[in-house]
């Protein structure tokens, strides 16, 4: 098997990936590559902040590897807090932070239309390549499960009656933006030889 870096510090966000087998490439993390850096990422788009944090691995490490950006866009705050989805409540802030404030935002909106996004940068062999998921859904008025990370337990994805947060591992896989944008890589991935 080839060995490919995903360069997150996430650690759901890999569990979630390595969940999704590729046949051809197993998944190292930052960790078994000794990289404890904060990766900045500082571009004010989901494009432009996947491939800052690749190449800095690339750069430092030497390694082929894919990093992404994801982020939750409401229709009701003019797509916020989108790229910044990870600080929207403030530096340090944590995910229940973040939640708090877009439910306080939301209150007594009717519109409650959400989407979440992922872009994957890949840097392999010298050359680039991107890949997008996005699932659209709504914000619900209260917290619902308690699994997954981040927005999950706000957002339930259209035509399901239960939040991201509800759902098995499994289940949050089939269908979310990551797992789109991940299947996509791994579809390429399959083809070049
Ligand atoms: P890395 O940059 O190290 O990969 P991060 O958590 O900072 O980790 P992002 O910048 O891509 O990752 O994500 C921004 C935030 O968007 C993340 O902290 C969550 O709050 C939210 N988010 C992203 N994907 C999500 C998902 O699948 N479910 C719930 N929230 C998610």
């Amino acid at each position: 098997m080839k060995k490919i870096v995903f360069a997150t510090n996430n650690a759901h966000k890999i569990e979630e990936v390595r969940a999704k087998l590729s046949s051809k490439f197993t998944i190292l993390s930052l960790r078994d590559i000794n990289c404890n850096d904060d990766i900045p990422e500082t571009a004010n788009t989901f494009i432009g902040n996947a491939e800052q944090k690749a190449i800095w691995v690339l750069d430092k490490y030497g390694h082929d590897c894919f990093a992404d950006d994801s982020g939750i866009e409401i229709e009701a705050l003019d797509n916020r807090p989108g790229v910044f989805s990870a600080r929207y409540a403030g530096e340090d802030c944590s995910f229940d932070d973040n939640n708090k404030k877009v439910l306080q935002e939301l209150e007594g909106k009717a519109n409650r239309n959400a989407k979440f996004s992922t872009t994957i940068c890949l840097k392999l062999k010298g050359e680039t390549y991107f890949f997008v998921g996005e699932i659209d859904g709504k914000i619900i008025t209260n917290y619902a499960g308690s699994k997954g990370f981040g927005y999950d337990p706000i957002f339930v994805p259209n035509g399901y009656d239960r939040s991201f947060a509800q759902m098995t591992l499994e289940e949050k896989n089939k269908i979310s933006h990551r797992a789109i944008a991940v299947e996509k890589m791994w579809a390429f991935l399959e083809k070049l030889n």
